[in-house]
């Protein structure tokens, strides 16, 4: 099993009785906020790894990136986070290790006597490899995507803030033109190092996004690094959800409130990367507070070793572990990432 390292997920689940583990178990759950190649599961993956039939020099390097996963990842800052993904990718190359990967994905979430999450919407960046092309990576993971009816699993595009301007476009096409013809793509996700890009030049490509009836959701000021102005910028762009939007000034959270636009909540994935000292000032007590509209999500399952239901356990898990809510604000926490989904306006 993907999660047996505590972090503090899975402290807050063990510390939860049978009867609240049920609770959390039979609420209907939308895991909106999860990352494709940061959610296989470590022994699909090793089992990849082992079958990898690269050249001994980068089969080397994959297997050490692996071990490192598997030994429990420490992070110092969110940017050591980024490193982690040669080795994964590397094992996800091709139409075939991609599809085997997203299916581990998918049943990790989706299935089982007692699935993580009634719904998902699994979000992946492109890739073009020598084995494949962008538009083919994105056909690859839909096709495992709609094995599942229409009211379990979705697909947001992903772009990566290091892209070109012309790969931005080359992937807002694709999505746009899968969802015309009838495939499973859902909506489009800014993600990657918070440090990188120049996020003045998105506004057309997500105005098309809109326009061609996609949901347009933003990792939003991650780190207190993002510059103020930056944030207002991606709001201008007027999204429909933003992930983290940790560091938010009075500006920008006043735009978010009046707008009402929902908050992809990751409690693991924010202390683990330390952009978050402790559960007890998470922001999200702040969206909590103003009844503001928010999701809880797992991130990344792979370097987090958490599920969605550990991301429960830790609204429920009596402080220090967790926030100590009641059964009742988390049953309306959890309905809150339900009419969140992108699926029910635009599938
Ligand atoms: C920003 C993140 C992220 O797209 O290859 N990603 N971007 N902040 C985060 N918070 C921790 N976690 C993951 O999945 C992996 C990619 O998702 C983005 C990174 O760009 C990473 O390379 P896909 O399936």
């Amino acid at each position: 099993m993907a999660n047996e390292i505590a972090g503090p997920a899975s402290k807050a689940l063990a510390s939860l009785t049978q009867a609240q583990i049920s609770f959390l178990q039979s609420l209907p759950k939308a895991e909106l906020h999860a990352h494709l190649n940061g959610c296989i599961p470590i022994s699909e993956l090793q089992k990849m790894a082992r079958e990898y039939s690269g050249t001994s020099l980068s089969s080397g390097s994959v297997l050490e990136g692996i071990a490192k996963l598997q030994a429990g990842v420490v992070l110092d800052q969110l940017s050591d986070f980024f490193g982690l993904f040669s080795a994964i990718y590397a094992l996800t190359s091709n139409p075939d290790s991609l599809r085997r990967a997203t299916r581990a994905v998918l049943t990790q979430f989706l299935d089982g006597e007692n699935p993580q999450c009634e719904y998902l919407e699994l979000r992946s960046t492109p890739r073009e490899t020598p084995e494949m092309s962008r538009m083919e990576y994105v056909c690859a993971v839909l096709d495992e995507v709609e094995r599942y009816p229409k009211s379990r699993a979705a697909l947001i595009v992903s772009l990566d803030r290091r892209m070109t301007d012309e790969v931005v476009s080359e992937c807002i096409n694709i999505a746009l033109d899968l969802k015309e013809a009838g495939r499973r793509v859902v909506g489009v996700d800014l993600c990657g190092d918070p440090q990188a890009g120049d996020m003045d030049t998105l506004s057309e490509h997500f105005a098309a996004a809109k326009r061609g009836g996609l949901g347009v959701t933003l990792h939003i000021a991650e780190t207190l690094e993002n510059p103020a102005q930056e944030t207002l910028k991606l709001l201008s762009y007027a999204p429909d959800r933003l992930g983290h939007a940790t560091f938010l000034n009075e500006d920008a959270k006043t735009v978010v409130r009046e707008a009402g636009t929902p908050i992809e909540v990751c409690l693991s994935s924010n202390l683990l990367c330390k952009t978050v000292s402790s559960i007890e000032g998470h922001h999200i007590r702040y969206y909590l507070r103003h009844d503001h509209p928010i999701a809880i999500c797992t991130d990344d399952t792979l370097p987090f070793r958490n599920s969605l239901l550990g991301e429960y356990a830790l609204l429920l898990a009596s402080p220090p572990l967790g926030l100590g809510l009641s059964e009742n604000e988390v049953r309306r926490i959890a309905a809150m990432g339900m009419n969140a989904r992108f699926g029910v306006a635009t599938l």
